[in-house]
C-alpha cells in the first residue's frame, strides 16, 4: 500500500496539556508517528512525502477566517508579549450559548477560544506547519485512488499527526486542528467520486467530520466510539444524530459503553461495515484512530494487536478505493505494530 508520511509533523511538538487542573506532558507526541514509520519500513513498506497543495480543498471543509487564525497564531501570540515564544498559549474563555461568536475580538485569548472547542489542543510554533502538511498528505491520497474512472490505487495510507478528526468547519479541539479525513473526503468528490463514505474507528467520536459533512446526502460519516455521556467529546456522537436537511440518513453514530468487549466492538463495526455497503459509494474514508487498543492510556476499549488484523481484513472485505488517514492511539511503542497489522489485514497478506 502506498503510504505518506508527513515530514513536517515533529513541526509540532507543544510540551504540556492540562489534565484535572494540572499541566501533563502531551499524550499526542512526535514520538507516535516515528513508532508507525519505523514498523512501516521494517516490514519493507515504502514511505513517501505529499506533493499536493491542499490550499482549495480546505477552504471548502473549513472557514476561511479559522485558517487564517490558525495559519498565524503563533505569529500573533508571540507578538503579543516577550518571552511568549517559550509559552504555550490556552483558552480561558469561549463563546458559548447566548454570546457571540460572529464577530472576532481582537484579543489573542479571546480569539483563541473563538477557535477551539476545549483546552485541550496546545498550540506550538510549527502547528500550522505540521497540520498543514497532514491536509496535504490527505489531499495527495485522495488524489491517488482509482475514482471517478481514474486508473489508480486501490488505497493509500497516512502516516501523519497531529490528528483532524475533531476538529470541525472553525474550530480545534481534541490534539486536532485541520480535519485530514474531510480534506481526503472532499478531495474525493472534487476528483469525481460521487458518493464518499467516511469511517470512524477511533475511541472518540468523530465530531469534527460529523460536523462538516451533516447536512450533506454526498458524504455517510459513520462513526462507532466511547459513549459520550462519558467520554470525550461529551458534546457529540449520540445515536440519535441521524443527519439534517438533504444530508438525514447520512450519520451513523454507534456508540458504546467505556470498558466493553472487543466482541461487542466487533458487532458494532459489522454495523458499520453494512450500512457503508448499503450506500454503495465510490470511497471510502478510514479515521484510523489506534486509541481502541486495551493498552491505550486515556481510552477504555479492549482490542489486542491481532483485533487490529481484523478490522484490516473487515474493511478489505468493502472493496472500496480507500484512503487510511492516522487519528488517535496513545500507547505509543505499540502503535506502530497495531496500525501495520490493519494495513497488511487490509490488503490480506
Ligand atoms: C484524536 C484524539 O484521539 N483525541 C483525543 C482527545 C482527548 N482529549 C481529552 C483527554 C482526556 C484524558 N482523559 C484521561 C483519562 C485518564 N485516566
Ligand atoms: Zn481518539
Amino acid at each position: 500500500m502506498i503510504t505518506f508520511f508527513n515530514d513536517s509533523h515533529q513541526a509540532h511538538a507543544p510540551e504540556f496539556e492540562f489534565f484535572r487542573g494540572e499541566r501533563v506532558s502531551c499524550f499526542e507526541t512526535p514520538a507516535r508517528a516515528e513508532y508507525v514509520k519505523s514498523s512501516l519500513t521494517s516490514r519493507g513498506h515504502v514511505l513517501r512525502s505529499p506533493q499536493m497543495e491542499s490550499r482549495t480543498v480546505l477552504a471548502r471543509v473549513h472557514a476561511p477566517r479559522y485558517l487564517a487564525f490558525l495559519e498565524h497564531a503563533w505569529r500573533d501570540w508571540v507578538a503579543l508579549e516577550a518571552g511568549n515564544d517559550q509559552r504555550q498559549p490556552f483558552p480561558s474563555v469561549w463563546p458559548v450559548r447566548t454570546l457571540r461568536s460572529d464577530v472576532e475580538p481582537v484579543n489573542f485569548i479571546a480569539r483563541l477560544g473563538l477557535y477551539s472547542m476545549d483546552n485541550g489542543s496546545p498550540l506550538a510554533a510549527g502547528t500550522w506547519t505540521a497540520a498543514k502538511a497532514g491536509a496535504d498528505a490527505a489531499a495527495s491520497a485522495a488524489a491517488l485512488l482509482a475514482v471517478g474512472g481514474r486508473r489508480g490505487e486501490r488505497a493509500v495510507f497516512c502516516c501523519s499527526r497531529p490528528p483532524g478528526h475533531h476538529a470541525g468547519p472553525d474550530f480545534m479541539g481534541g490534539y486536532s486542528f485541520l480535519n485530514n479525513a474531510a480534506v481526503a473526503a472532499q478531495a474525493l468528490r472534487d476528483g469525481g467520486a460521487a458518493r464518499v463514505a467516511v469511517l470512524d474507528v477511533d475511541y472518540h467520536h468523530g465530531n469534527g467530520t460529523q460536523s462538516i459533512f451533516y447536512d450533506r446526502a454526498d458524504v455517510l460519516f459513520v462513526s462507532l466510539h466511547g459513549d459520550p455521556l462519558t467520554e470525550y467529546p461529551f458534546y457529540l456522537g449520540h445515536a440519535d444524530e441521524t443527519g439534517a436537511g438533504e444530508g438525514a440518513g447520512f450519520n451513523l453514530n454507534l456508540p458504546l459503553p467505556a470498558g466493553c468487549t472487543a466482541a461487542r466492538w466487533f458487532d458494532a463495526l459489522e454495523q458499520a461495515c453494512l450500512r457503508i455497503a448499503a450506500f454503495r459509494g465510490d470511497a471510502l474514508v478510514v479515521s484510523l484512530g489506534l486509541d481502541t487498543f486495551a493498552e491505550d492510556p486515556i481510552s477504555k476499549f479492549s482490542l489486542q494487536a491481532s483485533d487490529f488484523s481484523r478490522l484490516g481484513e473487515r474493511l478489505g472485505r468493502l472493496g472500496l478505493p480507500t484512503v487510511f488517514v492516522l487519528e488517535g492511539g496513545y500507547a505509543a511503542t505499540a502503535l506502530g505494530t497495531n496500525a501495520v497489522n490493519v494495513i497488511e489485514g487490509f490488503e490480506g497478506i
